[in-house]
């Protein structure tokens, strides 16, 4: 649910195949495949650019497992970084796997299904790898080359805004999946650009309080946000931040918990994916992701000492 990645692959698993569609975001995963647990009606299910971190990569064997005994066809898509014991276990499950930690969740989604989608859905890909700083991999600048590049940047960014724009509303991002299946351009989604401009505004807002709160250690650059997503502040506390890695977090108050984004500059050499995922579950908390992106979920009073492992932790 947040990003155009995880939008845009549901958008293409619901032109292919119909059905239902449940965008969860990481700490929604688990609540929402348990759901599923119990749902008798499913048949199929399709899971997309949803990472595992070591905190519930086991959990998510166990119960795609069990679904897969109650006859539930089962096909996980995704590009994190992933535990290969993990793989093994899902294979030998009977799961299908597409995974590829080279191209974003649509493009392999459009790769795998493409006999199914429309011509427009290598456009929704191309989005996808866009926003995934993933446009330069093998299949993502194929499907880029296609169409203008200036003409692809502002659809995939207009899309990423309507995204983040509209967290708080689920029904939205669900419209959203909606119209991109019916092979709708972002320009057609009615005031997609509106919605575009309140964001852009709010971005130019968020640089200015950058500016001002944010904090250094020896590695990393850090601040706390308090009305806006994390992962929307944390490439400027990165690049304000004149460090190799930025750390973004925020509240979850009906969570106890921290949300927290963290991105590392092109010269960062630490996969900081994997680091974040074992650092975050020494603190209670679960992460991973890429090398270059990912998050987190750490328990509130664990914050501060989360921040300063993960500092020392780039020392070496
Ligand atoms: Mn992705």
């Amino acid at each position: 649910m947040e990003d155009a990645d995880g939008i845009s692959s549901a958008a293409l698993i619901r032109q292919a195949f119909g059905g239902e569609t449940v965008l969860v975001d990481y700490p929604g995963l688990m609540p929402a495949l348990e759901a599923l647990e119990h749902d008798e009606k499913l048949k199929s299910l399709y899971i997309c650019d949803l990472g595992l971190s070591k905190n519930n990569q086991d959990q998510f064997v166990e119960i795609l497992s069990s679904l897969k005994k109650k006859k539930v066809a089962i096909t996980y898509v995704d590009h994190h970084d992933i535990d290969p014991e993990i793989v093994k276990k899902l294979q030998k499950a009977k799961i299908k796997i597409i995974h590829d930690v080279n191209e974003c969740t649509t493009v392999q989604v459009y790769g795998a299904f493409k006999s199914k989608l429309s011509d427009h859905a290598a456009f929704i890909a191309a989005c996808a790898a866009i926003t995934d700083y993933m446009e330069d991999r093998p299949k993502g600048s194929r499907l880029l080359q296609i169409y203008d590049r200036q003409f692809a940047l502002i659809s995939a960014t207009v899309l990423t805004y309507n995204i983040v724009g509209h967290q708080k509303d689920p029904d939205y991002l669900l419209y959203l999946v909606e119209m991109l299946s019916e092979s709708k351009y972002p320009h057609e989604i009615p005031n997609s650009f509106e919605f575009a401009q309140i964001q852009v505004e709010k971005l130019a807002t968020m640089i200015e309080k950058v500016k001002k709160s944010l904090k250094k250690m020896k590695n990393l650059g850090y601040m706390e946000i308090i009305d806006a997503g994390a992962s929307g502040a944390v490439n400027f506390v990165l690049g304000l931040s004149g460090k190799d890695v930025g750390v973004a977090y925020k509240e979850r108050v009906d969570h106890g918990i921290y949300a927290v984004s963290i991105r590392g500059s092109k010269s960062c050499s630490i996969h900081l994916g994997r680091l974040v995922n074992s650092l975050a579950q020494d603190f209670g908390g679960s992460g991973g992701g890429h090398d270059k992106a990912c998050g987190a979920v750490i328990p509130k009073d664990k914050i501060i000492s989360f921040i300063k492992a993960l500092n020392t932790k780039l020392n070496q």
